[in-house]
């Protein structure tokens, strides 16, 4: 049975905490800018552990945009390589949880889009891509 293992990084670990033992009524926002977050459940792809990871909200439709840009580091965030390995996961909104299936975005047209809905939802996103040589991640999680 996988087990989970909570991130390393304090901040983050309590967020997944209250986020999930107030059944998605607490916790829901990112600090103080009050923006809305989710939570994705997914799987490593080297340990098989259970990892669980706040993200900026980003609706496109019913599907989701999760933007791995751990703040304009220079590499990927470990959750997009298990994304990449291992794409069902699961997603909680607030309340709502579902199992969803994730594709990385490699069409530049589609991800140029899908940009620009995850700057307007969360415009540090643009600072973060300007801070980084890599091209920052984009996927789609679809129901
Ligand atoms: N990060 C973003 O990239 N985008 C966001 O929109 C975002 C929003 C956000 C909102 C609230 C909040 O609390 C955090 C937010 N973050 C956002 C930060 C995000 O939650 C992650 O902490 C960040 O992206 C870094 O992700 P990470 O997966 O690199 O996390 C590290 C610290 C981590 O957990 N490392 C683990 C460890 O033990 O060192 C390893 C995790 C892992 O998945 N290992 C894999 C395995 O098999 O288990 C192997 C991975 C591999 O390299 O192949």
């Amino acid at each position: 049975m996988a087990k989970y293992v909570p991130s390393p990084r304090d901040w983050v670990r309590e967020q997944v905490e209250l986020y999930e033992n107030s059944g998605g009524t607490k916790g829901t926002t990112l600090r103080d800018t009050g923006l809305p977050v989710v939570l994705v459940t997914h799987w490593g792809n080297k340990t098989g552990a259970i990892r669980k990871t706040p993200l900026m909200r980003v609706k496109d439709g019913n599907n989701y945009v999760l933007v791995g840009s751990q703040g304009g580091a220079p590499k990927d965030p470990a959750w997009a390589h298990n994304l990449r390995v291992n794409p069902h996961i699961e997603l909680r909104d607030e309340t709502i949880v579902r199992p969803m299936c994730v594709r990385e975005v490699k069409d530049a047209v589609e991800r140029a889009r899908l940009w620009t809905l995850a700057v307007a939802a969360y415009p540090p996103y643009a600072d973060y891509q300007a801070r980084t040589e890599r091209q920052i991640p984009v996927f789609v999680a679809e129901p």
